[in-house]
């Protein structure tokens, strides 16, 4: 089957009314998605491994040397349909294009979806990969929880996993290269042309806690005067992450929140909100979260209030590996690009030559039901990725 088709068949699967996806780590919709992902494997002959952290791998041929695709299937809450799908789906039609037409690696080759990439249900991001790498510790990833309070490791029980084999993994030393399919998040290649790119380099990011503490009261008897309101300096914090990431050309969104008791006639005692900071070099990214930091803290002081920063995950610079990303730019004649989202391959780029190809998005809007790849472009990623695998494998 085609990419195309490949998406098809699980477009249902995670919908929400809204018309987006939600489909988190070890939820029902993932579950169903792994479930695909393993009989299109068995479809297409390939040997289906899981390693101790959940990531799924379909294997042709076993052994070192091997090159890897794929990407992950889950996504962030009300997501849209192609971020990391479209990269499994991808992978999944090129070998299967490739077996159809007689060829055969010099290589073992596997395709994979790597578990948790978003960070949807647990807050840290690509937990499957860092697990894999060595980047997380088990005891640190096990030990996350969800809104439910439900832990990682709970959750993998409940799905019939042992948490304990969770850690780094045995195959990384078989793999020579990971070559990642992404849809496009962000709006560079339609100006430029191009239905494909060659990734560059992912920015250093981070996911930030700000814990807002006040004096919870009651919203009538409260004269203004006397009130506490952790709520204020969460807003002032909110309106300087706008300014300073804008005034410094680097980019910062809260866009999770937390308020208790969150009652309407009640001031709230606790404001938990989380920052996601992205800037084009960890000293602008560093600088910006202290400048966010420090109004927050001048805004809780006026108000009596007190603030908390935790940083939850933070990710260096990605460069993917030069001379794999000038090859795989002269083979394709194609355009590089960086990009502010982060990925697996950018995980598994501090341990293996990586690079990435993107997928024209006309609107680059991503982490959104309106997400969107043309069906013609989609099928320009799978020639793509077919003639990579051809040149790597
Ligand atoms: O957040 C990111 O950049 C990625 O989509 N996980
Ligand atoms: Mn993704
Ligand atoms: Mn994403």
């Amino acid at each position: 089957m085609g990419a195309n088709e490949l998406l098809a068949s699980i477009e249902d699967v995670g919908r929400t009314p809204g018309g987006g996806y939600t489909r988190l780590a070890w939820d029902p919709a993932t579950m169903a998605l792994r479930e695909w992902f393993a009989g299109e494997a068995l479809a297409l002959g390939l040997d289906l491994v899981e390693d101790g952290n959940g990531n799924q791998f379909a294997w042709w041929g076993h052994g070192p040397d091997a090159l890897l695709v794929g990407s992950h299937l889950d996504s962030v809450p009300e997501g849209g349909p192609l971020d990391g799908p479209l990269g499994v789906a991808s992978a999944l039609a090129a070998v299967g294009a490739l077996k159809a037409s007689g060829w055969a690696p010099s290589r073992p080759l596997a395709v994979a979806n790597f578990t948790d990439e978003e960070g949807g249900r647990f807050g840290i991001a690509c937990l499957g990969s860092r697990l894999a790498t060595g980047a997380i510790a088990p005891g640190t990833a096990l030990g996350l929880r969800d809104e439910d309070g439900t832990s990682l490791a709970e959750a993998m029980q409940a799905q019939g996993r042992d948490p304990r084999a969770a850690g780094p993994a045995d195959w990384l030393a078989d793999v020579k290269y990971y070559v990642e399919l992404h849809v496009e998040q962000g709006r560079w290649l339609a100006p430029h042309g191009a239905a494909v790119g060659v990734a560059s380099a992912i920015w250093p990011h981070g996911r930030y806690r700000f814990e807002f503490c006040g004096q919870g009261n009651h919203a009538g008897a409260t004269a203004m005067a006397d009130r506490h309101d952790p709520m204020l300096a969460y807003a002032a914090t909110v309106l300087a992450a706008r300014e300073l990431a804008s005034a410094s050309g680097q980019r910062a969104t809260l866009g999770r929140l937390r308020v208790e008791p969150g009652s309407t006639n009640s001031i709230p005692s606790r404001v938990t909100a989380w920052l996601d900071a992205r800037a084009s070099d960890q000293g602008e990214l560093e600088a910006l979260v202290a400048g966010i930091t420090a109004r927050a803290e001048a805004a809780a002081a006026a108000d009596g209030t007190t603030v908390a920063l935790t940083p939850e995950s933070v990710t260096g610079a990605v460069e993917f590996d030069h001379a794999l990303r000038h090859r795989l730019a002269g083979l394709l004649d194609a355009p590089v690009l960086a990009t502010g989202a982060g990925h697996d391959a950018g995980i598994l780029a501090a341990r293996l030559p990586t690079a990435m190809l993107f997928v024209r998005n006309p609107t680059g809007v991503s982490h959104a039901p309106q997400e969107s790849a043309t069906p013609q472009d989609i099928d320009e990623g799978v020639a793509a990725l077919t003639r990579v695998i051809e040149e790597l494998g």
